[in-house]
């Protein structure tokens, strides 16, 4: 059987690296866009680079999505059977203080590529991913949120993905392109953006424990979010385009937990208890006891978390669960790991790389 050509935009991002790794081991030759950067931003993807002057079926590209003419060339050249376009400004606070830059990369990026489909007379030969958001649906009432609920986007970053939504969705409808647009919830793991929350905690108290740093300081511990594994979303977003119509669908774990549980669940990993105190802004955590093996770096009754307005968005999102029931009758699928799980690995990963951090100091 032919090998089948996978494009992927933000490969090399945490989704991306996940997928690469997924497409790799199903055969297919994977060609990644990476963006030009001052120092070397492929960390996620060294384990699967090869030399091209090697046999390899992994391939990396300079590229940006903001790049009209640069994205038409890739797809011409590369003649993908598949696109997943991940690349994104996405992260939701940021989006706020870049919302022009925002838009450009996730909306209009996003149109850049259909177009770029339909100008080469590819639509009958090459099937499109879009990496939509549960960012779209806002502050809804509904409280398990599905395909058939209401958008209601809060923030520049989820608007630009509402236009991505509906433009993906446009192509489809007007011109038959196989495009689709996959709604997804939160998804964490070892490889997750530093600056996303629970990275940041998994990272912070893990520096804490071990005397690298004193304190982590967070936004709003009050939101609800729906944690899912990348690598298990990596698999719906191929299994997406492997379905016999185009179809968007939700994939969520379907359970929701606060930022306030998720520090908890993190500090019973370390074997410190800590009390809460204070209200809103002033909240903060202290540490009532602890294991000195696992944590030499610590104090009976030291804060180590406290509020940072700055980490406040202008906008909250303050509940999001998900109902991927349609993808797991339709795709035959389920969530492989669930939020205690994630922090297990989360933490493990981070405790180790703290560690390394630390004895080279
Ligand atoms: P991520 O780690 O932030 O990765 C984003 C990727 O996009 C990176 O590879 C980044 O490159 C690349 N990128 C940014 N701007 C670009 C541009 N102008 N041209 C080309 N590439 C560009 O995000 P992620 O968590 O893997 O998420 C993947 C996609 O799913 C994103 O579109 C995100 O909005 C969406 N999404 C994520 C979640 C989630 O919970 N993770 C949920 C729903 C939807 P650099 O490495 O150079 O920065
Ligand atoms: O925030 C709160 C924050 O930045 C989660 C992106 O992948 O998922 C992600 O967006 C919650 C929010 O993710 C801090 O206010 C508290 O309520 O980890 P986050 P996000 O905004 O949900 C969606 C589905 C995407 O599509 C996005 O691309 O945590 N929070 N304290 C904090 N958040 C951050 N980042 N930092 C804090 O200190």
């Amino acid at each position: 059987m032919k090998q089948k050509i996978a494009l992927i935009t933000g490969a090399t991002g945490q989704d991306g690296s996940y997928l690469c790794d997924f497409l790799l081991k199903k055969n297919y030759i994977v060609h990644g866009v990476k963006r030009r950067s001052s120092s070397i931003n492929t960390q996620r993807l060294d384990y699967l680079y090869t030399d091209p002057h090697n046999k390899t079926n992994f391939f990396l590209h300079y590229g940006d999505v903001i790049d009209a003419n640069n994205i038409l060339e890739l797809i011409k050249s590369i003649k993908p059977d598949e696109i997943y376009n991940l690349a994104a400004q996405s992260h939701v606070l940021t989006s706020f203080k870049t919302p022009d830059y925002t838009t450009q990369v996730n909306a209009l990026g996003t149109l850049r590529i259909l177009e770029s489909i339909k100008i080469l007379g590819m639509r009958n030969k090459t099937k499109f991913y879009q990496a939509s958001t549960s960012e779209l649906f806002g502050n809804s009432k509904v409280k398990k949120l599905s395909e058939s609920s209401q958008f209601s986007p809060e923030s520049p970053y989820a608007t630009s993905k509402l236009y991505a939504y509906y433009i993906t969705k446009n192509y489809r409808d007007a011109y038959g392109f196989f495009a689709v647009n996959g709604i997804l919830f939160n998804h964490e793991s070892p490889r997750r953006g530093e600056t996303f929350v629970t990275r940041k905690i998994t990272i912070g108290l893990n520096k804490i424990a071990l005397g690298v740093e004193k304190k982590l300081y967070l936004g709003n511990i009050n939101s609800y979010r729906d944690w899912g594994h990348a690598r298990d979303y990596a698999e719906m977003q191929w299994k997406m385009l492997q379905n016999n119509i185009p179809r968007d669908y939700v994939i969520a774990t379907g359970k929701a937990y606060t930022v306030k549980f998720f520090v908890e669940e993190c500090c019973k990993f370390l074997d410190i208890k800590i009390v809460w105190s204070g209200k809103n802004e002033n909240e903060f955590a202290y540490v009532k006891s602890f294991n000195p093996k696992k944590c030499p770096g610590l104090k009976i009754g030291r804060k180590i978390i406290e509020i940072d307005k700055k980490y406040f968005r202008p906008n909250e999102v303050n509940y999001l669960n998900g109902d991927s029931s349609k993808a797991q009758k339709e795709l035959r699928w389920k969530p492989k790991t669930n939020v205690y799980q994630l922090i297990k690995e989360m933490m493990t990963e981070d405790y180790k790389l703290t560690k390394n951090l630390f004895n080279s100091l």
